[in-house]
């Protein structure tokens, strides 16, 4: 039997209630499947560890990282530590480190739940969104000078390498050939005319490669506007990391809520583990009520059973969550309901055991 090892960071705010649900789920479809099993290692990192350490992770944790298989997110931040120390203190140092150069983000509208888009179905809204995620607007180059002084100074500087934007346009371009053969890609060129030019310089020259896939090339803000009047255009999206973290978030919107959301980060060349993670952050809002909706966690462990070769067992989970949204009976308020993340898991369970 392959065993799967799979270092699991719940982090912070509801992280660790989602994750929680996403770990009962992926046991469940692993025990049906009965070929492969998971060894789940917690890994206490995140806000609590930075108010014990000063660190959100220990010096040698990408190190340890590196000798999972796979690693499954929850959420960092947190109201008393600055957003910008937990995402680069955590998140944004796996992405670089680990050269997860894609992050891959699916919208679409599952039937039975409700989007905010007037006389859209879910027909209209199916796609898949793909950030540029090692580069671009987060490459963490800059610095500040003269702090305090009435003439501080900060920059921040995109980086856009030729490789960087030729590798996320050929994996958009290959997904793209799999699904409805359109490539939306997105970028502010009018109004940065180095960064975004060379993106679409070199996305045009890949798409040369790709004759059967049509092209469109659209500037950041019509396409956020598109997202909304116009969802059905969009099949497979490329987009810089800054542009593809603010669509996707739309995205998560008009597929009905933050809370249905997932993504995947990928090296696409291998030698380095996969992070599978819900797109919401940490919520502390509603963190240890109970309510939050752990479904795009579960989509998340959905994307992880595929990069790990287990595609039916993907499919199986997605089937349940399908399943799960489509009876309308059990549902967070996020969604409109009055169900908690319990009555979730025990419903996404109930389904994978029926459906076996
Ligand atoms: N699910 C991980 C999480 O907490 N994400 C929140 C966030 O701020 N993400 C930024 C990003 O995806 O770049």
């Amino acid at each position: 039997m392959k065993r799967h090892r799979i270092a699991v960071i719940p982090g912070d705010g509801i992280g660790p209630e989602v994750v929680d649900v996403g770990v009962r789920v992926l046991d469940e479809v692993a025990r049906a499947d009965g070929d492969f099993a998971f060894d789940f290692e917690e890994l206490p990192w995140g806000s609590a560890y930075f108010r014990e350490t000063g660190r959100m992770m220990p010096d040698d944790a990408l190190t340890v990282l590196r000798q999972f298989d796979a690693i499954y997110l929850g959420a960092v931040g947190s109201p008393d530590v600055p957003d910008h120390l937990t995402l680069w203190g955590l998140l944004l140092p796996i992405r670089q480190r680990f050269n997860q150069y894609v992050n891959l983000r699916p919208v679409k509208l599952f039937p039975g739940v409700v989007t905010p888009l007037r006389d859209k179905g879910p027909e209209d809204i199916d796609m898949v969104c793909v950030r540029e995620n090692s580069e671009g607007e987060y490459a963490g180059v800059g610095g500040r000078v003269h702090v305090g002084f009435e003439h501080e100074l900060a920059l921040q500087t995109d980086v856009f390498t030729r490789k960087g934007v030729d590798q996320i346009a050929r994996y958009a371009f290959d997904l793209a050939r799999g699904r409805r053969k359109h490539l939306a890609s997105i970028t502010k060129s009018n109004a940065s005319p180095f960064s975004y030019v060379l993106w679409d310089e070199v996305v045009a020259e890949v798409a040369l490669e790709y004759p059967d896939v049509e092209v469109t090339s659209l500037l950041i803000d019509a396409a956020a506007a598109f997202f909304v009047t116009r969802p059905e255009m969009f099949d497979v999206v490329v987009a810089s990391n800054l542009f593809g973290d603010i669509l996707t978030d739309i995205g998560a919107v008009i597929q009905g809520s933050m809370g249905l959301a997932a993504s995947a980060n990928l090296n696409p060349d291998g030698g380095y583990p996969g992070m599978f993670e819900p797109v919401h952050g940490s919520a502390p809002d509603i963190a240890g009520k109970g309510i939050a909706n752990p479904l795009g966690a579960v989509w998340a462990g959905a994307l992880m059973l595929e990069d790990l070769g287990h595609p039916e067992a993907a499919t199986r989970t997605m089937d349940a969550l399908r399943a799960v949204l489509a009876s309308g009976v059990v549902r967070t308020p996020d969604i409109g309901g009055q169900s908690g993340t319990s009555d979730v898991a025990d419903a996404l369970l109930d389904a994978l055991r029926t459906r076996k």
